[in-house]
């Protein structure tokens, strides 16, 4: 690669975002032993969010009777419990006055939908279909599936609704690999938690005022945080401003708190290592092993035993050249940066890894430093 080359593409490739030790994350609290007063005084008043570990979750009901052994949802117990149930169904895949449009439907066709869905690979000429704002509790009260952590105790619309006896604002969310839900704030602006049971959940938090720089310049919400039109300054000429989202992955039993006027957009996902057969120690690794042959390409070996003996670069990698080592390295950085901002790689003991991922970043900085 030459050099005109190079600083074309790295100009292309720029991504403005704050260095991983700026990065907002969120705590991740284990319940026992964390008082009433403490998450009042963390986390409610401050209005910060924090995910609470699965062992608060361990002993509901809904864990252990509607999940499989293998982790995912038991499609028989549930149709047993509830298939002639009425249901909110959204249609995810289709965006109508900047909403998902839904229909009801009995629960054991919504059940017969998703077998099909997996059935095809993850996809269905009817849609992606998200069984969502579903009034469960108010239906089957009898079933007393879970337990309101006593964090989340003083919740006075619950309190003002359960007393006139009209309505709630206990929710049930389910649906496929794929199935999300579009930007927003709770209503009225209110606080809420989400205990995740089965699967895993991706949520993009931002912090109240920031919605103002997601607005269009008709003044609407953007539908989804993560389009390519919030890039057009003609559509979105505020969009600079705002910063980068929070990002929490949420793992089955853990419990999100999301604070009042959060706004944020949600993701059913599936577990890495099902996906990408890959998972962070292996994909740190890999990052490098990729790393160190191109900082040895530019003459820095970094890969020796403490017998001598080093790695030897292949020589298709010594053949691009020192530009287009350069070039990886900050790709590699990148990447690294977006890692190590990553809570679920946060969570990972850095023992277990052949090396301390903040040094390699710092080593591969100051070679593409002395590079440029
Ligand atoms: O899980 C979802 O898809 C949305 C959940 C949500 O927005 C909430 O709990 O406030
Ligand atoms: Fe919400």
């Amino acid at each position: 690669m030459d050099k005109e080359t190079f600083l074309a593409v790295c100009s292309a490739v720029r991504v403005p975002r704050p260095s991983y030790d700026q990065a907002c994350v969120a705590d991740y609290m284990e319940a026992d032993g964390l008082s009433y007063s403490s998450f009042f005084r963390r986390y409610l008043l401050p209005n910060c969010p924090c995910v609470l570990a699965g062992s608060l979750t361990q002993e509901w009901p809904c864990r252990k009777l509607w999940v499989t052994g293998e982790g995912k949802p038991d499609f028989q117990r549930l149709l047993h419990d509830f298939g002639d149930a009425q249901v909110p169904v959204a249609d995810c895949s289709v965006k109508e006055y900047n909403a998902n449009p839904k229909q009801i439907l009995p629960f054991r066709d919504y059940i017969a939908y998703w077998k099909e869905y997996i059935q095809l690979g993850h996809s269905s000429p009817k849609g992606c279909l998200y069984l969502k704002d579903w009034h469960m509790h108010r239906q089957f009260p009898e079933h007393s599936v879970y337990r309101t952590p006593v964090y989340f105790s003083s919740d006075w619309l619950n309190e003002y609704w359960d007393s006139i006896e009209v309505d709630d604002y206990r929710f049930v969310y389910m649906g496929p690999k794929g199935s999300w839900t579009p930007f927003h704030a709770d209503v009225f602006r209110s606080y809420s938690w989400s205990a995740n049971v089965c699967g895993r959940k991706k949520w993009l938090l931002y912090p109240p005022g920031q919605e103002e720089y997601l607005k269009d310049c008709h003044g609407n919400l953007t539908f989804d945080v993560t389009s390519p039109v919030l890039q057009d300054e003609k559509l979105y000429p505020q969009y600079h401003k705002a910063c980068q989202p929070l990002e929490v992955i949420q793992e089955a039993g853990e419990v999100i708190f999301v604070p009042s006027g959060w706004h944020h957009q949600v993701y059913n996902l599936v577990i890495m290592k099902s996906c990408t057969g890959i998972d962070y120690g292996e994909f740190y690794t890999f990052l490098k092993i990729i790393a160190e042959n191109r900082l040895s390409v530019l003459g820095i070996h970094a890969d020796c035993t403490s017998s001598g003996s080093c790695r030897r670069t292949p020589d298709t990698v010594a053949a691009l050249g020192p530009h287009h080592a350069t070039f990886d390295l900050q790709r590699v950085a990148h990447i690294l940066e977006c890692l190590l901002s990553d809570q679920d790689f946060q969570r990972l003991d850095t023992d277990s890894l052949p090396s301390e991922p903040a040094s390699l970043l710092g080593q591969i900085t100051e070679a593409v430093a002395l590079a440029l």
